[in-house]
């Protein structure tokens, strides 16, 4: 009976150890897909959840397949640099933008963000130095820096493409 006791006591001490390795994680309210994707998932190698802008995460339909999407705020862990991931709500398949990703959407970097909502699939105003005005698939994600510049994330059908707003 004590050995029952033990294990027990050893399992109890487990569950709460598992549970205060991350108290970041225990704080925020990581939906559970992006939580298998990005905090258990390979991934989670070469980036971290980041929290450094409220939201954290914004949901929605990027590429307009009927399907709730994830963006949600991540760093690589190697260069610092900030971006996004896009967790498909149909597959679960990920992609970068930013985060060292190379230059596309957004630059390779987000540090210049400090702001981000959903632009609801709809008209999109002509931006700034832009020709022609993209006809949205999905809901879009406006990226923003206070009083500067900022740029829409869309889905062109193939891969998540920048669109200049204001700056
Ligand atoms: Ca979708």
């Amino acid at each position: 009976m004590p050995a029952l006791i033990n294990i027990m006591t050893v399992m109890l001490l487990v569950g709460l150890a598992r549970q205060a390795t991350d108290p970041i994680l225990q704080a925020y309210n990581v939906p559970d897909q992006v939580e298998r994707v990005l905090v258990d998932g390979p991934l989670s190698k070469t980036y971290e959840l980041s929290f450094h802008i409220n939201p954290f995460y914004l949901r929605a339909d990027y590429n307009g397949d009927g399907w709730g999407d994830f963006a949600v705020l991540v760093k690589q862990r190697n260069s610092g640099k900030f971006g996004v991931a896009v967790v498909d709500g149909r597959s679960s398949k990920v992609t970068i933008l930013g985060a060292g990703s190379g230059p596309r959407a957004g630059g390779d970097d987000y540090a210049w963000m400090d702001y981000w909502y959903v632009y609801p699939k709809g008209p999109v105003q002509r931006g700034a130095g832009e020709r022609r005005v993209p006809q949205l698939r999905g809901d879009a994600l406006l990226m923003g820096k206070s009083e500067s510049a900022s740029g829409l994330i869309y889905w062109d059908g193939k891969r998540f493409t920048w669109y200049q707003q204001g700056d």
